[in-house]
């Protein structure tokens, strides 16, 4: 603004106006506002008046601005995009979205974490959901699911259980977002149909690199019902076409401090610089034949069907290619329903998709505070919609009319809406028959060979970090009582798992194994679609690089790391003593991104550590330049260094040089460098940094 536009008031405060084509400031009703500085008073002194309008109005919304946070997933960030199938399913389902392929449907997606409050980190040791809303033709269809296929409870009454357990104890209110207290474990091990749940959130899987970096899973078995009232069940997957990755847990304790909105500002970039992030959609399709011969109960959340069992077929892709505009509007105000479905899709007897379905509807009532949510723009289906649903808080769409019912006698213009039996909404017509009992199913019971069968199927290094969760958190929790009723389960997972645990916690004794209700199946064959590792994309696209340089850079080394970083579709940030930026060799000024105490290593997904001789003297008396170089080495990633920064890994403490280092004397050597990126991480060098 022009300083022309700035005026000055008696008590030297800033005051703004309007000129030109700059918007006038309004109250609600539309008056123009003079004064936006100071409330009206009776004398400069004196005390401030009830009649004025403008203040009262002004705090009175402010006093209003926050809904209830969500009792759980409170923490979320959300992005627009469209899903676009790439074959029709016109046998399969007559789903309005899966007869063309080629067309575009918008969709909006929010990750979340489950435990946190709102304002909690992005990177705490939780599962995240993965719920995506597509505006289809025939309505709006939420699949509101999470990036771990399986859940720790079987029935819906369990859930106020579970989520007590895990969110803060009652009587201290914390800990915030974490698992790692007495209350959950107590729960979770008096609770066996838990322990596949625990096997996964004890993985990587829990503390993803980013959204865009995960899979998503509708969890549930769903149906889909074609024209002729055909079902087939179906199990829902995204599947992400960077790959999976994860961070080093270390590595997310030190995150949460340095940048705590990590996942929510590399999903913010990535859209703003156009590599948007993507999803395949893939289906598990089967019926009753299989269903009948399973080993596990398709109706049972606490189980995955393996992708080797049934293949997953791909048949569309969802992109997300646009941020929001107002993050209150829509990331905040979106109300997800699992009871939001299309014709061509149908729920299933899961006891937990039938309790949600309940749950999520009167949870938008409490948190949006009117029947009238579906009305907000991020909410109202993008087709025709007409009802005679009326009034309530925040009526906006009150039928026009004398009609506001039916039957009613007035006549196809007057009349509104009326039904449609061929293209309406119809439930799979399934026969039900059984007790009115409170009881579960008999494979229900079978809680630990699918813990097996994934903990088998990791790699040794996620085998290692699933061991590593567990210590860590059990070290947290006081009773040792509750440490090794945890460590009983194990027993019926991999005696070895159970073993190495007891071992990382300091435990005693041995427990007994816990008594499984079901025999346990221990010949399950392994699932390599469970490993992240073992399925890496070998490309470093879409990952970072933080380069730490200095005044003296050599220019030659920093132009093959920036032009190898761009071939490969990666970003790049400078990390340096002074924001303002470096002058390199070349005499050359660069602006930097990060100051050295601003950008830790933790931030990147591998280093390259260039300064010259002289800043390589600096930054060896700088703490957080050693820990820079430092935990890049713990956390196992690939370093580029210049011989000029050895002053700096000495004092560091860094003499250890391993294959995971290379040394960049040339563009040459600094394509190389991202091309050994490729692999992530340095895996070998991690069991050399852990010595308890
Ligand atoms: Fe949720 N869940 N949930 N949940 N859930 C909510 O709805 C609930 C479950 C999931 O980004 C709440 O709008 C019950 C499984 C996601 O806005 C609430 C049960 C899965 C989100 C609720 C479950 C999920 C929620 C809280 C046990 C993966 C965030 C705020 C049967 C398949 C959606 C809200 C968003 C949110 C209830 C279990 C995923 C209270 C009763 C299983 C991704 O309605």
């Amino acid at each position: 603004m022009a300083e022309a536009d700035i005026l000055r008031g008696q008590g030297g405060e800033t005051h703004q106006v309007a000129r030109g084509d700059t918007p006038v400031l309004t109250t609600q009703q539309g008056v123009p506002v003079a004064d936006d500085q100071n409330s009206l008073r009776a004398g400069a002194r004196g005390p401030t008046l009830l009649e004025d309008f403008h203040f009262r109005e002004k705090i009175f919304h402010f006093d209003h601005e926050r809904i209830p946070e969500r009792v759980v997933h409170a923490r979320g960030f959300g992005a627009h995009g469209y899903f676009e199938l790439t074959e029709s399913l016109s046998d399969i389902t007559k789903a309005d979205i899966f007869q063309r392929a080629g067309e575009k449907t918008p969709a909006f997606v929010r990750f979340s974490t489950v435990a946190g409050n709102k304002g909690s980190p992005d990177l705490p040791r939780d599962v995240r959901g993965f719920a995506v809303k597509l505006y289809t033709k025939e309505g709006n269809w939420d699949i509101v699911g999470n990036n771990i296929p399986v859940f720790f409870i079987q029935d819906a009454i369990k859930f106020p259980d579970l989520i007590h357990a895990a969110k803060q104890e009652p009587d201290r209110g914390f800990p915030q977002a974490q698992t790692a207290h007495d209350n959950f474990w107590d729960f979770v091990s008096l609770s066996p149909e838990s322990v596949n749940m625990l096997l996964w959130i004890m993985s990587d899987r829990t503390i993803p690199r980013g959204f865009r970096f995960m899979e998503g899973f509708g969890v549930h078995t769903f149906r889909l019902v074609n024209a002729q009232g055909r079902s087939t069940y179906v199990k829902f997957h995204w599947k992400p076409k960077l790959g999976m990755q994860s961070v080093a847990w270390n590595e997310a304790l030190k995150i949460n401090g340095a940048d705590p909105d990590f996942h929510r500002r590399d999903m913010w970039n990535a859209i703003q610089n156009g590599d948007f992030p993507e999803w395949e959609l893939g289906l598990q399709l089967f019926d009753d034949a299989f269903a009948d011969k399973f080993e596990f109960d398709i109706l049972d959340a606490t189980k995955i069907i393996p992708e080797e069992t049934i293949p997953i077929r791909k048949v569309g892709r969802l992109v997300l290619d646009r941020v929001v505009d107002n993050f209150f509007a829509e990331t905040e105000q979106v109300a997800f329903c699992t009871q939001n479905i299309v014709p061509g899709v149908d729920f299933t007897n899961d006891p937990l998709l039938q309790g949600r379905n309940f749950s999520y509807l009167d949870t938008q009532l409490k948190r949006l505070g009117s029947p009238n949510f579906t009305y907000l723009p991020i909410n109202a289906p993008k087709c025709p919609f007409a009802h005679f649903q009326q009034d309530g808080h925040m009526a906006m769409y009150n039928p026009k009319g004398r009609a506001n019912y039916e039957p009613n006698s007035w006549g196809p213009a007057q009349g509104g809406p009326r039904e449609t039996p061929e293209r309406g909404f119809h439930s799979v017509p399934v026969v039900e028959s059984g007790e009115k009992r409170r009881v579960r199913a008999e494979l229900f019971a079978d809680h630990y060979s699918q813990a097996r069968q994934f903990y088998l199927s990791q790699a040794a290094v996620e085998q290692t970090h699933i061991k590593d969760a567990f210590v860590f958190e059990l070290s947290k929790v006081e009773t040792p009582a509750i440490r090794a009723r945890v460590v009983s389960h194990l027993l019926n997972v991999d005696d070895a798992l159970a073993k190495r645990v007891a071992e990382g916690i300091g435990l005693d004794a041995m427990p007994a194994a816990a008594e499984p209700a079901r025999p346990v199946i221990r010949d399950l064959k392994p699932s390599p679609a469970l490993s992240i590792v073992g399925n890496a994309p070998n490309s470093f696209k879409g990952r970072k690089i933080g380069v730490l340089v200095s005044d003296g850079t050599n220019a030659d080394v920093l132009k093959g790391v920036m032009e190898a970083v761009k071939t490969e579709g990666a970003m790049l940030e400078f990390v340096a003593p002074k924001v303002g930026g470096f002058t390199c060799s070349a005499g050359k000024k660069h602006a930097a991104q990060q100051k050295i105490n601003g950008g830790p290593s933790v931030l990147y997904d591998a280093v390259v550590v260039i300064p010259s001789a002289e800043g390589a003297k600096l930054l060896a008396r700088e703490a957080t330049a050693r820990d820079f170089v430092n935990d890049a080495y713990a956390h196992a990633k690939f370093i580029g260094y210049a011989e000029s920064a050895k002053p700096l890994f000495e004092k560091a403490g860094l003499t250890e040089m391993d294959e995971g280092m290379i040394a960049l004397n040339s563009a040459a050597d600094a394509r190389r460098f991202v091309e050994a990126c490729r692999k992530l991480r340095f895996w070998q060098r991690e069991a050399r940094v852990h010595a308890v």
